[in-house]
């Protein structure tokens, strides 16, 4: 009986001394955890009649890592090392039992017990590199003394969960109990009684090529493209391999000291923080979504295969639905090739691969919808075509069926308004490739009902995508901001910037791609067609770049015509000297005498850009909160994620900077609009 509430309960089961943590929601190991646990192993070391031990947890999932709130504040003691030293060190056999997953420093508790054991489908790893930290309690010097410096590297370096079957191949769990798992761990212990302690420390890191992990090392530091911590993390496990277990960890912590209090680690850390936020969207707590089992997509392009793939994934059945049988039969390959590819890959197994494509069937006429509890439309981008579309869906769709449109740029409330259940419908933006690509805008219409919201961002989740909530404006929150930061890279190069300094100063900065070699991917043709299409209805008084309408005028859409931003003879990226020339002509045309750009310039412009319109979006109530915007950036448009996304990013550059930066934009810009309201209170 413990005399003060403490997360960590002792009971005892024979010899073996049944350590609980309890500490909802994820037993993060707080300062009380940790006492706790230091406690118990003190009382199991005093007590001559327990003769073994058993750290398991309460609730959903053993110790999902150190309390993360506790980051940036002064530390308490007993620290997290300390405490997995007293385990490891303990004279009496400590076992752990894993349950859903051991995470950072929840999986280094387990790294230092004497033994292992683990429920079915548990995950093990070491995610606080993508916290912008390495494990501070002895994970990379121990880790690899059980699985070997490449598999540590591996699993340090990315973060990702690791599951039981190869958990035992590598050697990180001894066994996988089924049934009862703490009767399992303390079976465990019992057969580990009056043996020598197996300490995972005292274990020599077995021998690796060094050829072979100097390619690794140089893999890691390639893609993790300016973060500090994979590499990092790296290294440190690399001294497992000569030094001594005590002087590893010291190393060790003097590194994570480093890094816990370094700017990438905040930026991950608001990402981290804004993820759990993204989920709490006013209006709808406590809705209950409604059930899902089937879902129609109706047209099957790039975007329409990619949604279907990802639903069979899902485990929901599928109908797809094309004008004609042709246009069906190009779809079905198109389906049928991106399952293939995550089967060639061995991304899943011959089963589970028969499975997905059995789940998706295949039609011609609305009518096979009648059934679905969704319809996602995903046909062509044009409002007519897609109003037409949706009024069909309306009346074969079942009553309280949703019908979700996958616009990037229309109005879903004039969508919603064509239908005669406008409560039912929503905006699901996905992004391309959609079986890939982790973030989700879930519109919400004027008229969408909370439980019709409520079930998209459910689909989100069960999609396992990172699902934000936007409202009705054009471009919602990530193109809006995209076609901003685009205009402001082509006013600068009208202004005396070149297209590859724009580029390089941004690929620097960490974006996975500047705005001119994206745009030769994508192709530089439907915005043109936009362009055309909104010149009639544009503010005769907003600056018109037009250099991008000159390059598509001459046939330069892009890489797949050869050429576009650059010149891509022989499929390499080139400075191409007719677009320079283009552009001084278009400098010449305006009078403008072109100055150079720094690239610290170049990105504090693109960034103020991006935190105006983001105000703007706030202003207008079209995003809930700054760190939505950041999520959308980060998992939809290649913002470097340690850079915290545009928002949290201005914020620490300062919102006076910002603001004069804006001023300076908007100047140049035509002049007529003020900044954003909320940035302007921001820097006041
Ligand atoms: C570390 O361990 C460092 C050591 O090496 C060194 C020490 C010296 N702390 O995600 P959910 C909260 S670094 C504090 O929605 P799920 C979360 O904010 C750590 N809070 O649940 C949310 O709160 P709220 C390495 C935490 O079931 C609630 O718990 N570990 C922590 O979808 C539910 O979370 C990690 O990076 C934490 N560590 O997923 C693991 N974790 O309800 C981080 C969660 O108020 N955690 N919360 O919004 C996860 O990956 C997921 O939470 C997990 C559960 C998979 C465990």
């Amino acid at each position: 009986v413990n005399a003060v509430e403490t997360p960590v309960v002792m009971r005892r089961d024979g010899a073996v001394l049944v350590v609980t943590i309890d500490n909802p929601p994820v037993n993060a190991a707080s300062a009380a955890v940790r006492a706790g646990l230091r406690d118990a192993i003190r009382a199991a070391e005093a007590d001559a009649e327990i003769r073994a031990v058993v750290i398991a947890c309460a609730g959903r999932t053993f110790v999902a890592g150190a309390d993360i709130r506790e980051f940036g504040k002064p530390p308490v003691s007993p620290l997290l090392p300390e405490v997995a030293s007293a385990i490891e060190d303990c004279a009496k056999p400590v076992v752990a039992a894993l349950h859903g997953t051991a995470l950072g420093g929840g999986f280094e508790i387990a790294l230092s017990a004497h033994a292992r054991v683990a429920a079915p489908g548990t995950g093990v790893g070491l995610p606080e590199v993508k916290l912008g930290i390495i494990p501070g309690a002895g994970g990379t010097q121990r880790l690899p003394r059980l699985a070997g410096l490449a598999a540590a590297i591996d699993i340090a370096s990315s973060g990702r969960v690791v599951k039981t079957d190869e958990a035992l191949r590598l050697g990180l769990i001894d066994a996988v109990v089924e049934g009862d798992l703490v009767a399992g761990a303390v079976a465990h212990a019992r057969t580990l009684i009056g043996g020598a302690p197996r300490r995972t420390g005292a274990l020599a890191t077995p021998a690796a090529d060094p050829g072979e992990i100097e390619k690794l090392a140089a893999a890691v530091a390639k893609k993790a493209r300016g973060q500090v911590s994979p590499t990092k993390a790296v290294e440190a496990v690399r001294l497992a391999a000569t030094l001594p277990l005590a002087e590893g960890l010291a190393a060790e912590r003097a590194i994570f000291a480093d890094l816990v209090v370094s700017d990438q680690a905040a930026a991950l850390r608001h990402v981290f923080f804004a993820e759990r936020e993204a989920a709490k969207v006013p209006g709808v707590e406590g809705v209950s979504p409604r059930p899902l089992a089937h879902v129609g997509v109706v047209g099957a392009g790039t975007m329409g295969a990619g949604i279907a793939v990802a639903l069979a994934e899902a485990g929901l059945e599928v109908t797809i639905v094309e004008r004609d049988a042709a246009a069906l039969e190009t779809g079905r390959a198109r389906v049928a090739a991106i399952h293939d590819r995550n089967l060639q890959a061995g991304r899943v197994d011959a089963g589970t691969h028969t499975a997905r494509r059995a789940r998706t069937a295949y039609a011609t006429d609305l009518s096979a919808l009648g059934a679905s509890d969704l319809i996602i439309e995903a046909v062509f981008e044009d409002f007519d075509v897609k109003a037409a579309l949706l009024r069909d869906l309306d009346r074969v769709a079942k009553p309280g069926a949703i019908l979700a449109t996958n616009t990037s740029y229309l109005d879903v409330d004039a969508l919603a308004a064509v239908t005669s259940r406008p409560a039912d419908v929503l905006g699901l933006h996905f992004f391309s490739p959609a079986n890939v690509m982790r973030l989700l805008e879930v519109v919400r219409g004027r008229a969408t009902a909370p439980d019709t919201l409520a079930t998209g961002l459910a689909l989100g989740k069960r999609l396992g995508k990172l699902a934000v909530t936007v409202g009705v404006c054009d471009g919602f929150v990530g193109n809006r901001m995209l076609a901003v930061w685009r205009r402001q890279c082509e006013i600068m190069v009208e202004e005396g910037a070149a297209p590859h300094e724009i580029d390089q100063a941004l690929e620097a900065h960490g974006f996975a791609m500047g705005p001119f070699a994206v745009q030769d991917l994508a192709g530089l043709d439907i915005a043109w067609a936009r362009r055309k299409r909104i010149a009639a209805t544009r503010d005769p008084a907003e600056r018109t770049v037009a250099v991008a309408d000159r390059l598509c005028e001459a046939g330069r859409f892009g890489q797949k015509t050869g050429a576009g931003w650059y010149a891509y003879a022989n499929g390499k990226r080139a400075v191409d000297p007719l677009v320079t020339a283009i552009i001084a002509e278009e400098r010449t045309r305006k009078g403008i005498a072109p100055r150079q750009f720094a690239p610290d310039a170049i990105v504090v412009r693109v960034i103020a850009a991006m935190a105006d319109e983001g105000f703007r979006i706030l202003d207008e109530g079209i995003a809930a909160r700054a760190s939505d915007i950041d999520l959308v950036k980060v998992n939809g448009y290649g913002y470097p994620a340690w850079r915290g996304g545009p928002m949290f990013e201005a914020g620490r550059i300062g919102w006076r900077t910002i603001l004069a930066e804006v001023e300076r934009m908007l100047a140049e810009d035509g002049g007529r609009r003020p900044p954003a309201a909320g940035l302007v209170a921001a820097a006041s």
